[in-house]
């Protein structure tokens, strides 16, 4: 397979709600995609990166010109039978793994494609619905979280993630606790503490949380492993794992019992694939979080899901919890138990709504050899 150009472009795309977290508001989304000619067909992509270097140092900007520099020009005009030929083309350019995944994923649902297989069965799936969470991010009053909740509950969502930051924690949840004794509850506190909150996140431990995510700084493995043996909660990474070798050395120190794998963050579904076996061979848990994808990153999100060590939901909402309307038909729904269907389609199994997606562009550039 041959990319003979890309065209990249930046949408601007209102979340129907403002999503807090410890770092911040979002209200708009500006998703850069792809799109790939390759063999004489278009095959679109999704970046994961956000406005500003909060979650990760790469932003939309920095993703743009490390395609558009760098990672582009060592791919375009090369031919491609498989993902190994484009990692090693890509292994140069240290980090950026949001901007090399975009690209990683387009790939292999071309190729998905050309096997005419869906992009679940290609990767090896094992499932024909994911099942799904919400999150929930920072509130004004515990009364609007407990809303927000019911919510999300009465829509048929069975796993509830709260956003936490200091200051919004222990009386938040405990207030969730409390009217809803029984949910499947989580916490994401997006790398807002430090060592130094150990006792006060001991804390969390009597709310019964499938898990805690990310509570310290992504760099700072050696530290969640010391905050492990402090807590009965088992400890998630997100942010921390940016590779397989994050992920190897994360179980070897004990600094999680479970892992967040977003295949947008870890440079595409081979290396998620990667992080998958080595949890598994550890016997520990994954899922698949979310960045605020629309249906082309979600499509890539669901496929992962179907993986068999995949055991817990993922942020993988409806289109219609974040976008009043997707880019691409038809767009995922809710389905019986909290679940999303997987398409059958061959490829990427969505089709993009190219007339909208022109709507919402505001940059766009063509990069070709
Ligand atoms: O896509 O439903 C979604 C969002 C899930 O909470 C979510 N993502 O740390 O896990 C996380 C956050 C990161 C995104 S913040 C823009
Ligand atoms: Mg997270």
């Amino acid at each position: 397979m041959k990319i003979n150009a890309v065209e990249l472009r930046v949408l601007k795309m209102r979340l129907l709600k403002p999503f807090r977290t410890s770092f911040g508001v979002q209200q708009d989304r500006y998703p850069l995609l792809v799109r790939l000619e390759i063999d004489g067909r278009s095959q679109w992509g999704e970046c994961v990166a956000g406005e500003g270097p909060w979650y990760s140092y790469e932003t939309v900007e920095t993703a743009w010109q490390v395609l558009k520099g760098y990672l582009l020009p060592a791919v375009i005009g090369r031919d491609l039978q498989n993902v190994d030929a484009l990692e090693t083309l890509f292994a140069p350019v240290r980090g950026h793994h949001m901007a090399k995944a975009c690209i990683e994923m387009a790939l292999t649902a071309a190729l998905a494609e050309h096997a005419r297989k869906p992009l679940a069965k290609f990767l090896g799936g094992v499932r024909d619905r994911v099942e799904t969470g919400v999150s929930i991010g920072i509130q004004s009053t515990v009364d609007e979280l407990l809303e927000s909740i019911g919510a999300s509950l009465a829509q048929g969502y069975r796993r509830i993630k709260v956003k936490i930051e200091p200051g919004w924690d222990v009386m938040a949840l405990g207030a969730v606790r409390e009217r809803y004794p029984e949910i499947t509850l989580m916490a994401d506190a997006n790398a807002a503490y430090g060592l130094d909150d150990a006792d006060h996140l001991a804390q969390l431990d009597r709310f019964g949380l499938l898990m805690l995510e990310q509570p310290l700084a992504a760099g700072d493995l050696v530290d969640h492993a010391a905050l492990q043996r402090q807590m009965r909660t088992p400890i998630c990474l997100d942010e921390s794992i940016e590779s397989a070798r994050d992920a190897r050395q994360a179980l070897q120190l004990g600094a999680c019992q479970v892992i967040n794998i977003k295949p947008g963050r870890v440079g595409g579904f081979a290396e998620s694939r990667r992080i998958h076996d080595i949890a598994a061979n550890a016997g520990v848990p994954v899922w698949c979080g979310g960045m605020l994808e629309t249906g082309i990153g979600r499509a890539c999100n669901v496929a992962l899901a179907t993986l068999p060590n995949f055991r817990l939901p993922g942020d993988i909402s409806a289109s219609d919890r974040y976008w009043a309307e997707d880019i691409v038909e038809p767009p995922f729904t809710l389905q019986r138990g909290g679940t999303v269907s997987v398409p059958t389609r061959w490829g990427l199994g969505v089709r993009v709504k190219v007339d909208l997606v022109e709507r919402l562009t505001v940059r766009r550039e063509m990069i070709s050899a």
